[in-house]
């Protein structure tokens, strides 16, 4: 038996390592642990002594998990062993020392063979998806063929977070019903997943509906659930699968919850947004990202006509289901009077939750290389000069960025309180500030709590100790 160990820094938790922890436990052991330095997982690693540690990251987090896992390898002379987005994008990362093995893509196969060749003494440097760094070099094994039915995976292991205690709010968990996407947004890494996966089997999969149903049923009955976030990318991608699943959750489950769609799948039947708020939807979220059609469409490539957002917004209403938008400002190409207008487009619909960020430049996206193009960006811009947070400041060069960034901060006041508008027109002039931070953290944790409905205190526990860099700047 071998034994594997998560590291992260955030209270909160990732499906990724739940669905690992599941997948090798049947043989192996796996825990999990949360801190900020290398000294808080002391006594995790010397009473667990894992084989391995593990992190799974996000480009941002990365930078903390090699600190981490430096330290850790040179006390314990422990495996290390990464995966997420992070890895997958960037597999350079194998290059980094204190970095032993990468995963790309699905973990769950892939991090069982590996414990298995650990366990057994064998080698494991010929794992698919598994880059593997040894004296002799490194070897870098491509992704295997995707499993087509993801039933085949056991249930995320709600054990592992178990450690989170009291403090942390579970009352809201998440659940993700497919995996993938079929759409082509410039912002985000889903054509680059695909393109890893290519020639390797179906990227877009749906779990059956009665398997679902089985998990919540677990998470009501054994997890004293009260609201479910299902967290796929775009829930409910297939209308025939969604009605059936909602007809069949709204009898045997009738738990809260919330979900993200696409407005323009919603557009397509009048009753969509009825059977949401009929099974049990409490707030729904969804994407405009800009209010210029032109930058939506052919900047960020999200294919989502205006006429989609206010049609949306109507059935919404109509339902008595409160909305979230999510909306990106400092995007390349964007003036000021573009991001005013994604303001209007919300006071417009009316948006119950405006959610704003300031555009990230990942870099190898489409939109990055966008900017780098045009000169937004400097041509060498890496990940690892990703801002730590999406709500501080911007990377472009745009010739408004400053007021931007200031609107940024104004954006939810400005769309729920529209008679500010003339205000926030004025405030924005001044230099960037701790005051105008310090205003949109508390707008922020307002909104945040409507929308997601969770405990008033151990949220703000979680944002006072998740978001201190939004003051520190
Ligand atoms: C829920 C979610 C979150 C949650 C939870 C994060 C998490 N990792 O679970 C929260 C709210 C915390 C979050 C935050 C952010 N997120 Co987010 N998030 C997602 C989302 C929508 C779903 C993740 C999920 O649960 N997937 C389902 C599970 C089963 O898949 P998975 O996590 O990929 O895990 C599988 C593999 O990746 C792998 N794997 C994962 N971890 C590990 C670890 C090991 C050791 C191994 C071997 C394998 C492995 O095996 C898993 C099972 O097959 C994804 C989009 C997506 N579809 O994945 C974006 C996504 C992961 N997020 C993204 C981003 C950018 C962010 C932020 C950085 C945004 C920001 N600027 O603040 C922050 C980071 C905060 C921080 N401090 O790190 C990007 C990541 C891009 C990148 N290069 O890193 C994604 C891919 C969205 C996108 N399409 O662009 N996010
Ligand atoms: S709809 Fe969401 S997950 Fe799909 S490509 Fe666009 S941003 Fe990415």
């Amino acid at each position: 038996m071998a034994k594997l160990l998560f590291l992260q820094n955030l209270e909160y938790e990732f499906l990724g390592p739940m669905y690992i922890s599941s997948m090798v436990k049947v043989r192996h052991e796996c825990s999990l642990a949360v801190g900020s330095a290398a000294g808080d997982f002391a006594s995790v690693m010397e009473t667990f002594k894992p084989d391995v540690v593990a992190f799974s990251i996000m480009t941002g987090s990365h930078r903390w998990s090699l600190n981490i896992a430096r330290v850790l390898k040179a006390k314990y002379n422990v495996l290390t062993l990464f995966g997420g987005a992070h890895p997958t994008f960037f597999p350079e990362f194998i290059d980094e020392e204190g970095v032993d093995v990468i995963c790309r893509g699905e973990g769950e196969d892939a991090t069982l063979d590996l414990l298995d060749a650990l366990d057994a003494g064998k080698d494991f440097s010929g794992i698919g998806n598994l880059y593997v760094k040894q004296k002799s070099g490194i070897t870098r094994n491509p992704v295997r063929t995707l499993n087509k039915e993801l039933d085949v995976y056991p249930f995320p292991d709600r054990e592992l977070y178990k450690e989170l205690g009291p403090g942390t709010d579970r009352s809201v968990r998440n659940i993700i019903t497919s995996r993938g996407c079929m759409f082509h947004c410039s912002f985000c890494f889903e054509d680059s997943i695909r393109e890893l996966y290519k020639d390797k089997g179906q990227h877009v999969r749906v779990r059956s509906i009665g398997k679902v149903i089985e998990e919540l049923r677990e998470l009501k009955e054994k997890h004293g659930v009260r609201t479910v976030y299902f967290c796929d990318d775009v829930f409910g991608i297939n209308r025939k699968w969604l009605y059936e699943f909602l007809d069949v959750y709204k009898k045997e489950i009738g738990l809260d919850f919330l979900c993200l769609v696409r407005a323009d799948i919603m557009c397509s039947d009048e009753n969509y947004a009825v059977k949401l708020k009929e099974a049990g939807c409490k707030s729904v979220f969804f994407g405009i990202e800009s209010g210029s059609e032109r930058l939506r469409n052919s900047v960020l490539n999200k294919n989502l006509k205006d006429k989609d957002i206010y049609g949306a917004a109507r059935m919404l209403h109509k339902a008595g289901l409160p909305f979230r938008t999510y909306n990106i400002v400092g995007l390349p190409d964007e003036t000021l009077e573009d991001a005013f207008n994604t303001v209007k487009m919300n006071i417009a619909i009316k948006a119950d939750y405006p959610w704003c960020s300031i555009f990230s430049p990942y870099p190898r996206t489409a939109l990055t290389l966008y900017a780098q193009q045009k000169g937004y960006l400097s041509r060498d811009f890496s990940p690892d000069a990703i801002s730590g947070s999406f709500f501080i400041d911007s990377q472009l060069k745009l010739p408004d960025i400053r007021r931007i960034e200031n609107l940024h901060k104004f954006f939810q006041t400005a769309v729920l309180a529209p008679w500010t508008l003339p205000l926030v027109r004025m405030l924005i002039k001044l230099p960037p500030n701790l005051m105008f931070r310090l205003w949109f953290g508390i707008i922020y944790f307002y909104v945040f709590l409507k929308s997601e409905k969770r405990s008033f205190f151990k949220t703000l526990g979680f944002a006072l100790r998740s978001y201190r860099h939004l003051l520190e700047k």
